[in-house]
């Protein structure tokens, strides 16, 4: 799921709709990667503000999933290597 990390107008509209996913019964038992995008891009708000406005922790205390967080920049490939390596460890075995 992803977030635009430079753009916090978006947030209750990007959170509503993520609740409305984890809340939905076929996704009961998916992986689930919250990707705020854009970190590259100046802001007004910080990512650590965003996650604190959306309550991020109760949400991910409170889901079925099993949530990870992360900060890229799909532009210039920052934490690039952390959604691989989320992607690789997620699947593993699942052929
Ligand atoms: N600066 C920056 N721009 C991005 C990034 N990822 C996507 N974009 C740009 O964002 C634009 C798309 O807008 P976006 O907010 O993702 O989608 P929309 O809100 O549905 O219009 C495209 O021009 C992308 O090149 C990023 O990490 N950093
Ligand atoms: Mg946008």
């Amino acid at each position: 799921f992803m977030m635009d990390a430079s753009d916090p107008t978006q947030l209750s509209a990007s959170c509503v709709q993520l609740l409305g996913l984890l809340s939905a019964e076929q996704l009961a038992k998916a992986s689930v990667l919250i990707l705020f995008n854009k970190i590259d891009l100046p802001c007004y708000m910080s990512t650590e503000e965003m996650k604190s406005l959306i309550r991020l922790p109760d949400i991910i205390a409170c889901a079925k999933q099993d949530i990870t967080t992360a900060e890229i920049s799909a532009r210039k490939g920052t934490g690039l290597a952390g959604v691989l390596g989320w992607l690789q460890a997620t699947h593993r075995g699942n052929g």
